[in-house]
């Protein structure tokens, strides 16, 4: 299979997002001359109309569907309508305009969240749809089933070549430090900062530290993301990991070690846990021939670095200003 032409009109749909930025950031790295953004003000990615006149004047041969509305635990347990409404009309509306325009490959990317709570681990890809959801991300996992399964309709029925990645937990460099909505990483972060600029002993951590959860650093998933449009091509979905865990509450050590050592960790219950285990089986990507570089502690310690080091007013998440 030939890998996509670096000569090729790309578009990143989220560009500005964690994901969407990495991807961005590595594409440039190889070298690709044409990457086609849009900003939100731009163009509504719900607005199918909209879109379609977009691709229809911009013309995109490869297209990155990174776009979303995402967030932690506590986003997605209290705004499940925009989850499910935004996502499934944002995958929607690109999936079609890309099958108008006759886009050579798409990359669908959705969450290892898609599979059942109670589902067996490392997960395999083919527990898609064996059981129940967890009830704190129902409503996201669904946006993001359908955007899978929509991705292998358009193969199926129109023979388009799109192709879906399934993503583990993500961190790094760019990502949402919101004190509520945030993932797990950018949260205990900013929490872990602020309580050693305050002086403060005492760091609060959600839930009870005993679910696990495999984190992969960004930039190796815009590596992977690269990586499949170069080099696969079939019609099952791959998940993208390290294939390794940690449990909250030695994840949550980790990061007071590197921000505020000797604080001591205080865990609130009344904060859900959520899924107990998530860790992705990884032998199919394994054997398609990628495997993530950046280890945990390294990834953190760079995460962290990259966040003392930026102006608060442009890390989203830190002020109202940011975009
Ligand atoms: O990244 P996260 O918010 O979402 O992590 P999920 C939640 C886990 O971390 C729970 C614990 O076990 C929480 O109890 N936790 C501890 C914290 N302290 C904190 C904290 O300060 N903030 C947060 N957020 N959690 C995600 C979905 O589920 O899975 C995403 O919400 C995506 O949208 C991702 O699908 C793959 O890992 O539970």
């Amino acid at each position: 299979m030939a890998a996509i032409p670096r000569d090729g009109r790309v578009f990143v749909a989220g560009h500005a997002g964690l994901v969407g930025s990495a991807v961005v950031e590595r594409l440039q790295e190889d070298g690709f001359g044409t990457i086609l953004t849009a900003t939100r003000s731009e163009l509504d990615l719900r607005d199918q109309a909209a879109v379609n006149r977009w691709f229809a004047a911009e013309r995109p041969e490869y297209v990155f569907l990174v776009a979303g509305t995402v967030g932690g635990i506590m986003a997605n347990s209290t705004r499940p309508a925009e989850f499910l409404y935004d996502n499934m009309l944002i995958h929607g509306t690109v999936v079609e305009a890309s099958k108008q325009v006759d886009v050579r490959k798409l990359l669908y990317l959705g969450s290892s969240c898609i599979y059942p709570r109670h589902a067996q681990q490392p997960i395999t890809e083919d527990q898609l749809l064996t059981g129940p959801l967890e009830p704190t991300n129902e409503a996201y996992a669904l946006a993001k089933i359908t955007g899978i399964k929509l991705c292998e309709a358009y193969r199926a029925q129109y023979g388009c070549n799109f192709i879906s990645a399934m993503p583990t937990n993500l961190y790094g460099p760019g990502d949402n430090f919101d004190p509520v909505g945030g993932h797990l990483v950018p949260m205990l972060m900013r929490r872990f900062h602020e309580a050693k600029e305050a002086g403060e002993p005492k760091v609060e951590v959600w839930g009870t530290g005993s679910p696990r959860r495999e984190l992969l650093h960004v930039s190796d998933l815009a590596d992977a993301c690269l990586f499949l449009m170069d080099h696969y091509e079939g019609p099952g979905f791959v998940n993208v990991g390290t294939g390794e865990d940690i449990a909250i509450r030695d994840l949550a050590e980790m990061l007071r070690d590197i921000v505020h050592p000797g604080a001591e960790l205080v865990f609130d219950t009344t904060k859900p846990d959520g899924m107990p285990r998530k860790v992705l089986d990884v032998s199919k990507l394994h054997d398609i021939g990628w495997r993530h570089r950046t280890g945990l502690q390294e990834g953190l310690l760079e995460t962290y670095r990259w966040f003392v080091e930026q102006d608060p007013a442009s890390v989203r998440g830190l002020s109202i200003s940011a975009p």
